[in-house]
């Protein structure tokens, strides 16, 4: 038992990893943060380290592996993009990590899959209790493909070497929803905390996937596999109605980007730069 836990945080510069660094930083415990952009300066007295690297530099990320306790994996291609970006950043990127953690003897990886892995199911599609967070993969894009693959690499080094691996198909973490999908989809910014602490400190995760959506009262995901690791979300995109569709009601709520989980995803050209 190390005295201060070290926590690796890939993608440390990206959206989800800006919101959480401040959230996620606690007496005890050091961020690693690894981006190709050097992520801001570290506070006087915030426990952090940097490290400028790619998820693809395999020598780099079995360094920044080194005396780490988790490792958070945020780091890829965010949006859809050209297969060839997708398969190096997301598919061989996580590949590099897990082969990183594993050879570091890392024993718990949390990774950022994606509600795109299940963009295609409509919200007809979804039983009384909600989707479950590991309904089989319906991608939308070539990204959503390549989560589906980060997932299965998660459960491929849980089987073989049994690393701990829960997968976030996390919906939409932004400081605030935005539009009548984001209502349903949205990952409060203190419900990402609480999903991440969750993953961190549950006793036997081994492997699963879990859904990353805060309490909406307009969801139609489950919330049961993020309860059993003692994730409890509080916030609901509720308090926004009012801001975001001018009333309780949605605008053209039959519209398809509106009914399937991936919303615009589900329309966009494959492969081009969102
Ligand atoms: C994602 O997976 C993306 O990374 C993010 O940018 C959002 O677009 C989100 O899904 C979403 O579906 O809202």
């Amino acid at each position: 038992m190390t005295m201060t836990e070290t926590v690796l945080i890939t993608g440390a510069n990206g959206g989800v990893a800006r919101l959480m660094r401040p959230r996620l930083g606690r007496p005890g415990r050091t961020l690693r943060l690894l981006d190709l952009v050097e992520p801001e300066a570290p506070a006087p007295d915030e426990a952090v380290e940097v490290v400028r690297s790619s998820v693809t530099d395999a020598s780099a990320m079995r360094e920044a592996c080194v005396g780490v306790d988790a490792v958070i994996h945020l780091g890829g291609n965010s949006l859809e993009a050209p297969w060839p970006d997708i398969m190096a950043n997301n598919i061989d990127g996580t590949r590099v990590v897990m082969e990183a953690a594993r050879d570091a003897g890392v024993r718990r990886v949390v990774l950022a899959s994606s509600n795109h892995t299940v963009g295609f199911y409509d919200r007809d599609d979804a039983p009384a209790g909600g989707l479950p967070a590991d309904a089989p993969p319906r991608p939308d894009t070539y990204y959503g493909v390549s989560k589906v693959a980060v997932e299965a690499l998660g459960s491929l080094f849980h089987s073989r070497y049994g690393i701990d691996v829960t997968c976030l198909r996390i919906g939409s973490l932004f400081e605030k929803p935005w539009d009548p999908r984001s209502m349903w989809t949205w990952l409060s910014p203190e419900d990402g905390a609480r999903l991440f602490e969750a993953c961190l400190a549950t006793p036997t995760p081994g492997f699963r996937i879990v859904w990353g959506i805060s309490r909406n009262t307009r969801r139609w995901w489950s919330l049961a596999a993020g309860e059993e690791i003692g994730f409890h979300p509080e916030d609901d995109s509720e308090a926004f109605a009012e801001e975001i569709l001018g009333g309780p009601e949605s605008p053209d709520p039959d519209l398809p980007e509106q009914r399937l989980a991936g919303g615009k995803f589900c329309f966009v050209e494959l492969g081009q730069h969102q």
